[in-house]
């Protein structure tokens, strides 16, 4: 039987963040907890750029460009979708899940999902570094996760099993 570990070692990563500017202080927060999980595991500053968007919206297009540019072990996506009283939140929210899954299954570069689809600010304070800790960080640990697996899945499993 072989296992492939859980791998969450940032140790020579490069990462690209790929963050929403409409609601700031959500994104500022849910950046705050990226930058942080990737240097508390190894990563260095340098090997982390960070690309501001319009809005959500926006996300799949520079992350898509970011994964063809081969430069990246993964990209990590940031922002929040607000629920209002019009069809516009799920137009937005269908254009960046949908993006976003479009840009894993097209390049095979680690896309991480940190876009945050609440229905209130309260409910997305608590997401970004709040009772709920930070999605941020969560979704870029993912990242480093799957930036370390993919190669070892890619790669012949060796005769002693490693
Ligand atoms: N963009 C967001 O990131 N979050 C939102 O809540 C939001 N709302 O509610 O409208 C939003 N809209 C802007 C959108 O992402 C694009 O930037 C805009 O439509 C231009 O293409």
């Amino acid at each position: 039987m072989q296992t492939y570990p859980a791998n969450l070692d940032a140790t020579g990563l490069r990462l690209a963040v790929v963050v929403a500017r409409f609601n700031h202080l959500i994104s500022a927060r849910l950046l705050d907890g990226a930058r942080s999980a990737f240097l508390d595991n190894g990563g260095r500053e340098d090997d982390l750029h960070i690309a501001w968007v319009p809005g959500a919206f926006e996300i799949p297009q520079a992350a898509r460009l970011l994964a063809i540019s081969g430069r990246y072990d993964a990209i990590v996506t940031l922002g929040s979708v607000i629920r209002g009283g019009t069809p516009h939140f799920d137009y937005v929210c269908d254009g960046v899940t949908d993006g976003v899954r479009e840009v894993m299954r097209e390049t095979a570069v680690p896309v991480a999902f940190g876009v945050l689809t609440v229905n209130d600010i309260e409910q997305a304070m608590d997401r970004a570094g709040g009772c709920e800790g930070n999605k941020g960080a969560d979704v870029t640990l993912a990242a480093i996760e799957m930036a370390n697996l993919l190669p070892a899945l890619a790669k012949p499993p060796s005769a002693d099993g490693s």
